[in-house]
């Protein structure tokens, strides 16, 4: 394995909204690394980027010469998602630890291939981008289950809305590319796997400019004899927004509505709500960054793995035949290896 310097040299693949954030948050608010190299299929874009961080920064014009070259200690995968795959078993190829955004990958085989190869390595290399694990709200729901607060959690209730669907959204989409958030925070949170789901959507036509279903509701069985409902909504129009409440049988914890102050005014009540997630998460995406570079410098990293990568897309995928058919699907079982002995790792 890689013995890193007092600076990780870290390669971002990607230099759209998500992958900027990353190297800005590398570059400015984590300690331990450094921004060695950016790649994006956009080269004026990629130029734009690591021009902020000055001329130490190198330029990769192809994404596999990143992955492979000696001056990168570890790579961030913010490109779109169906080249998730490939360039993740290009970092474990090259044993280099690799923070993956969501999803994972675009196939269940797929995401079974990347949890293969690194049982094969013995060592957990891969880190997904579920942030919500770091966001001191979700944070706190988590506290509030696990100390017992508010007794044996019967109901999660995740909510989940865009402002806008991005072009030429597929109904697919809002199952693997925001969905799947939610289907990981259920898990995460209650410490339990996802065993049936049944999925119904709606489209919002002619309001939204295509015939894709942008609400969706997702019924859940949890193992435990949990339940959940999770909607997600990609043209609510009014802001971004996330949230989500566990009921037990002795109390309910739920995340407050935004971060910013309350404004009190001619009998109203003023409260800004964020555009995206790139607004909303800031503060997660930094604690992410944070702990991996952390988590690197001491060993594995302790965020969500292949494995939670992995169960996540069989949830997708089951969701995903459950719009389609019209009826409840179950999800299988797979047995977990060892190399992935806990549900959630990340408590923090
Ligand atoms: C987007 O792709 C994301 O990754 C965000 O985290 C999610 O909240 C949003 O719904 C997706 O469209």
């Amino acid at each position: 394995m890689r013995a890193y310097s007092e600076q990780i040299a870290v390669g971002v693949i990607g230099a759209g909204g998500m992958g900027a954030r990353h190297t800005d948050n590398l570059h400015a608010r984590v300690a331990g690394a450094k921004v060695a190299g950016v790649m994006d299929p956009n080269l004026s874009r990629a130029k734009e980027v690591a021009a902020r961080y000055g001329p130490a920064t190198v330029v990769f014009e192809d994404e596999l010469a990143l992955i492979r070259d000696d001056s990168i200690d570890a790579v961030v995968v913010a490109s779109p998602a169906d080249t998730h795959a490939g360039l993740v078993m290009e970092c474990l190829r090259h044993e280099k630890r690799v923070l993956c955004e969501k999803p994972l990958t675009t196939s269940v085989e797929d995401a079974r291939k990347i949890v293969e190869a690194e049982v094969e390595l013995g060592r957990k290399l891969v880190q997904v981008g579920f942030m919500r694990r770091y966001d001191p709200q979700h944070l706190s729901v988590k506290q509030a289950i696990t100390t017992g607060a508010i007794g044996r959690p019967v109901l999660f209730k995740g909510w989940h809305r865009n402002l806008a669907a991005p072009p030429g959204m597929t109904s697919e989409f809002v199952i693997f590319s925001a969905a799947v958030h939610d289907l990981d925070a259920a898990r995460w949170l209650l410490g339990q796997e996802n065993e049936e789901v049944y999925v119904r959507g709606t489209s919002t036509e002619p309001r939204s400019d295509s015939s894709a279903l942008d609400m969706q509701l997702i019924q859940l069985s949890l193992g435990g004899g949990c339940l959940g409902t999770i909607e997600v909504y990609m043209n609510a129009a009014y802001g971004y927004e996330v949230g989500v409440e566990v009921v037990g049988e002795e109390g309910t914890v739920h995340t407050a509505p935004g971060g910013s102050p309350v404004l009190r005014r001619d009998q109203t009540s003023y409260q800004r709500i964020e555009s995206d997630w790139l607004e909303r998460f800031q503060i997660a995406y930094v604690i992410e960054m944070q702990q991996w570079i952390e988590d690197l410098h001491k060993g594995e990293p302790t965020g969500p793995h292949a494995w939670d990568g992995y169960m996540s897309h069989v949830a997708v995928e089951s969701c995903i035949a459950s719009l389609r058919s019209g009826s409840p699907q179950s999800l299988p079982t797979p047995e977990r290896p060892v190399l992935y002995e806990q549900l959630a790792e990340v408590e923090k």
